[in-house]
């Protein structure tokens, strides 16, 4: 999540002390698309959720941006498929540092996973409305194959994951769900992170 993805007049950090407090156990500072912020805005942000995570014990991770994740000194970093590989980056920035990439083929995740790659985000799941240029939703079909060929690593869902969705990403095989819309436009933020913490819990990955 990012300054654009919350309700207009909202306090990011608020929001994501929140959601943290109904159960999000990792926190992934992206900020990005219209009206995001940049330089010292963006770092500023940052070191406000950062403080928020840190308060409650949940990794913060930083989208895209090694610089940005350096500065802060994040817990970890993720990246897609047009950006550094996995390996460079952690020689980078750190063999402590999580780093994570997202994958849309069996190909790009046994590559990642090569790379060095800690976890993989698999999606988009369902149709999204917070990424523009992401690709076609594709189900739960890749995390599906990916644990039919006995890949064992963290695969955390993403793309249009709601409560009332997330067990058949988590009954495909994902270990968690990853989610923007559905606790940052949630009328409680708290409530819905309760919500999909409850879907884990029930699927075994509480
Ligand atoms: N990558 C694939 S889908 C997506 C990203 C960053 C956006 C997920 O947002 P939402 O609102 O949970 O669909
Ligand atoms: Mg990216």
């Amino acid at each position: 999540m990012g300054s654009p993805n919350c309700p207009p007049g909202t306090d990011p950090a608020e929001l994501l002390a929140d959601a943290i407090d109904g159960g999000v156990t990792c926190f992934q500072y992206r900020e990005k698309g219209p009206g995001s912020l940049a330089g010292d805005g963006m770092l500023a942000l940052g070191k406000r959720l950062q403080a928020v995570c840190r308060a409650r014990g949940v990794p913060f991770i930083v989208n895209d941006d090694a610089g940005l994740a350096a500065a802060l000194g994040a817990d970890g970093i993720h990246v897609g498929q047009d950006d550094e590989p996995a390996s460079s980056i952690r020689a980078r920035l750190g063999a402590g540092m999580i780093v994570g990439v997202s994958a849309h083929t069996a190909d790009e995740a046994r590559r990642a996973l090569a790379d060095g790659a800690d976890y993989l985000g698999i999606g988009p799941v369902f149709p999204t409305g917070s990424k523009p240029d992401a690709k076609a939703p594709q189900g739960t079909r890749l995390l599906e194959e990916l644990r039919a060929a006995g890949i064992a690593a963290p695969l955390v869902g993403i793309g249009g994951i709601t409560p009332a969705n997330a067990a058949s990403v988590l009954a495909a095989g994902a270990d968690g769900v990853s989610v923007i819309s559905a606790i940052a436009l949630a009328p409680s933020p708290s409530e819905a992170a309760r919500r999909l913490a409850e879907a884990a819990a029930r699927a075994g990955r509480g």
